[in-house]
């Protein structure tokens, strides 16, 4: 009996291990790192929430878009380029995000990272994969009504040139069109932790920590 206990812990630690080993990914310098990714329409809250996560949870927040904008703050050669395909709404194509991605990741000392934002098309995601490696623990879908989403975007003004009302219907359209199915991709990877973001902040972290905690209990 002690034998068969004994054999079925080992056998049980190569599959935990497996799935650990499966959630995970390595970087170019061989770190090994821990993904969440954030997705939910513009202004769902993914950056507001990703905020509380990093208090309470001990995450670094990686918000593509953050990282794209200083791009171009930057002026970086890709800074012009960047800077039109924001201001259309339209998605950056995937090897400067995912470069700029990794280097954040490399460049941090935590092995803990939410990426906010990104991947936002099924190319984004695939690529990420295949350049990574990396496969993401779960991904927390923010779901928000566009009505929402619109009245929060024009209430924020924090001066963002893609936060006019002719640029929020694109990036709506760009959500829904390829963005969406990266979330269904996710869900048939039974990936999808999704939270109800149309409640006021304090409800929507409630939901949020539920999921980190039951995450937190398994490991
Ligand atoms: N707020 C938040 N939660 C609230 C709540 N529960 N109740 C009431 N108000 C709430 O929140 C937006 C506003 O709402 C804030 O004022 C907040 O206080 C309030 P925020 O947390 O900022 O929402 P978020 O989902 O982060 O909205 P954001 O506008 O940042 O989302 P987007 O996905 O549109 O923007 P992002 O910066 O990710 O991308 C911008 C552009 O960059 C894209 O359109 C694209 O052109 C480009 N991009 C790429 O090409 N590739 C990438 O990988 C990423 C970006
Ligand atoms: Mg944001």
């Amino acid at each position: 009996m002690k034998k068969f206990l004994r054999l079925l812990g080992k056998f049980m630690g190569t599959v935990i291990d497996a799935v650990k080993q499966e959630a995970n990914g390595c970087l170019p310098n061989g770190k090994k790192v821990q993904v969440v990714f954030v997705l939910g329409g513009p202004g769902s809250g993914k950056g507001t929430q990703c905020a509380n996560i990093v208090e309470h949870f001990g995450f670094t927040h990686l918000s593509a878009g953050d990282l794209l904008r200083a791009e171009i703050k930057s002026g970086s050669q890709n800074g012009e380029m960047i800077q039109n395909m924001i201001k259309e709404g339209k998605i950056v194509p995937s090897e400067v995000t995912i470069k700029l991605l990794q280097q954040a990741m490399q460049e941090n000392a935590n092995d803990k990272f939410l990426i906010d934002g990104f991947p936002r098309n099924e190319e984004n995601r695939a690529a990420f994969e295949k350049v990574t490696g990396i496969i993401p623990e779960f991904v927390l879908f923010f779901d928000c009504s566009e009505e929402e989403m619109e009245r929060r975007i024009l209430s924020r003004n924090q001066g963002r040139e893609d936060d006019n009302i002719e640029t929020i219907r694109k990036r709506f359209k760009v959500f829904v069109e390829s963005s969406l199915p990266v979330i269904e991709y996710y869900e048939s990877k039974e990936k999808v932790r999704k939270i109800d973001a149309g409640k006021p902040i304090g409800e929507v972290f409630e939901a949020v920590k539920a999921v980190f905690s039951s995450i937190d209990a398994k490991v």
